[in-house]
């Protein structure tokens, strides 16, 4: 194994976090099992980390069921809140080192985990802060006949699920595991953190920062291992309440069934395959770097990743352009380098993946105006890519390549660009670029998404909702409605 590539100041992190969180354990897999982790900018093992399987998830997930029931169930609402603050504080404090994990395991570039990721999780964390002392229930007026004995006193009371299994994707995973740690503690849950196999670095120190924070040893337990052993078994697991899931639609469905045996909810956060749609009276200046970083920022892999741009056959060829000289213009490297403007693909396969599609719009008679190759000696780079003429039945056209691929469309009328953008089977993000107030809100009530953005894209914020249509999954996160998919409802009648 090399480690010569780990800066000095990681090298601990990334050893703690080849261990497994449970209860206040860090732990190997009972089985002695590892999985290598890569730093994807040179493809070289970073970490050999703890393969979980059935046994270490039964174990998490007794350490969650006992800290259920035992200190945090006595925990009041209001030191709830101060120790998810609190938490907020130390994830803030450590901010330049997660963001350096997160950069070396996932390969984003520093800046983006720097001032995006890792404030975004900060942020989530104070949102949920706030919400432990405002979930409450309802006093309901009843119209039973009184003869039954009645008068009554009816009322609600909202209660968490119970224990709550998190897995989590590869692409933003400190984000991601804050997005269902932080309104499952506020809600009174517990969980089990299924951390995806390529990235469990930063989740590894969240674990320690969370018990740094005060929160009882069991409320946040972590597995690190593979989805169809350590992911699988959380699914089935009988005492698990609820799954909530990020990642692609299929193993979001097999979620989903698997998940009938024990019939635990389910929450899913699912692909994309977003609209971006450039009119003639737009900015188109603005609307050209704004689509630019729809595309680019996390190298593509965001579920939200504008990847389809339609544009105005009248300004179609200065934004293709455009977005061809901002393609040509990235800098590629790796993460940790802040120079760097874009990083690799998450691993090998990923890039073979991402490349194939490229390779099947080629095949099927696009044109490829900018990258369309491999980049570098070794790591797992793409460059980042624009392609015409690309058919819109084609596989490229309708699934998600989750990576740096843009397909840049012409359209010429309001409704034939609205029917192309909702001939697809996602639906998780929309942007329309426009000066036309009443087109712009005509859009966004036909666009068949989770989140519709005018003049601007990926506008996210702690307290909106964020999920999708169609296969883009079941519920929302951020958001107070999110709330609800952690909460049990009771209703009590009392006969007076
Ligand atoms: O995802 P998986 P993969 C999309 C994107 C990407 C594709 C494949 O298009 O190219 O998915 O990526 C765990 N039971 N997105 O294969 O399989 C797994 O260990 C329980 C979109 O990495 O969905 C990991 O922790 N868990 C996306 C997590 O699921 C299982 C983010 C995600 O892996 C499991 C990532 C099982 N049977 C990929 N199988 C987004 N929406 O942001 C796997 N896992």
């Amino acid at each position: 194994m090399t480690t010569t590539l780990i800066p000095d100041g990681l090298r601990t992190r990334v050893r703690k976090a080849e261990r497994m969180l449970i209860g206040d354990d860090w732990v190997e897999a009972a089985g002695g099992e590892t999985l290598d982790v890569e730093d994807p900018s040179t493809g070289e093992v970073i970490a050999k980390v703890a393969a979980g399987g059935a046994e270490d998830v039964d174990r998490a997930v007794r350490a969650a069921r006992a800290a259920l029931t035992g200190p945090w169930w006595h925990i009041t609402p209001q030191e709830r809140g101060r120790l998810l603050w609190r938490l907020a504080e130390l994830v803030e404090q450590h901010a330049q080192e997660l963001a350096e994990l997160e950069s070396l395991d996932v390969g984003m570039p520093i800046n983006e985990a720097r001032f995006v990721d890792v404030p975004f999780s900060v942020d989530i964390l104070r949102y949920y802060a706030g919400w432990p002392t405002k979930i409450t229930g309802d006093t309901i007026p009843v119209s039973f006949p009184r003869n039954v004995g009645g008068p009554y006193h009816a009322y609600t009371v909202r209660e968490p699920v119970g224990v709550v299994g998190a897995i989590v994707p590869w692409n933003l995973p400190l984000m991601m595991a804050v997005k269902k740690l932080a309104p499952a503690l506020a809600t009174g849950n517990t969980v089990v953190v299924k951390p995806a196999e390529q990235t469990p670095l930063s989740i590894a120190r969240l674990g320690e920062l969370v018990l740094e924070a005060g929160i009882p040893e069991g409320v946040f337990n972590y597995v690190s291992g593979y989805g169809d052993a350590a992911g699988a078994a959380l699914v089935e697991h009988p005492g698990v309440n609820k799954i909530t899931f990020t990642g692609s639609v299929a193993t979001g469905k097999a979620i989903a069934r698997a998940a009938t045996g024990t019939l635990k909810r389910v929450s899913l956060e699912l692909g994309g395959k977003s609209p971006n749609v450039i009119f003639a009276d737009a900015d188109v200046e603005a609307a050209i770097a704004s689509a630019g970083t729809a595309i680019f920022a996390c190298q593509g892999e965001s579920c939200v990743a504008g990847s389809r741009l339609y544009a105005h056959r009248s300004v179609y060829d200065d934004v293709v352009a455009g977005l061809a000289d901002r393609a040509r213009g990235i800098r590629l490297g790796r993460g940790l380098d802040p120079s760097t403007e874009m990083g690799p693909m998450i691993s090998a396969e990923h890039r073979k993946k991402v490349l194939g599609y490229v390779e099947l719009g080629r095949h099927e008679g696009a044109e490829v105006v900018a990258g369309g190759e491999s980049w570098g000696e070794r790591g797992h780079f793409v460059q980042p890519t624009v392609m015409t003429n690309v058919r819109p039945d084609s596989r490229v056209a309708r699934e998600e390549i989750f990576g740096p691929v843009l397909s840049v469309f012409p359209f010429d009328t309001e409704e034939e660009v609205l029917r192309l953008a909702n001939d697809s089977t996602f639906g998780l993000g929309a942007g329309v670029w426009t000066s036309d107030v009443r087109r712009a809100h005509r859009f966004a009530a036909a666009v068949e998404s989770g989140q519709v953005w005018v003049n601007c894209y990926q506008a996210v914020d702690a307290a909106l909702p964020f999920g999708g249509y169609k296969h883009s999954g079941w519920g929302r996160e951020t958001c107070k409605e999110n709330l609800d998919e952690y909460l049990e409802l009771k209703t009590v009648v009392v006969a007076l």
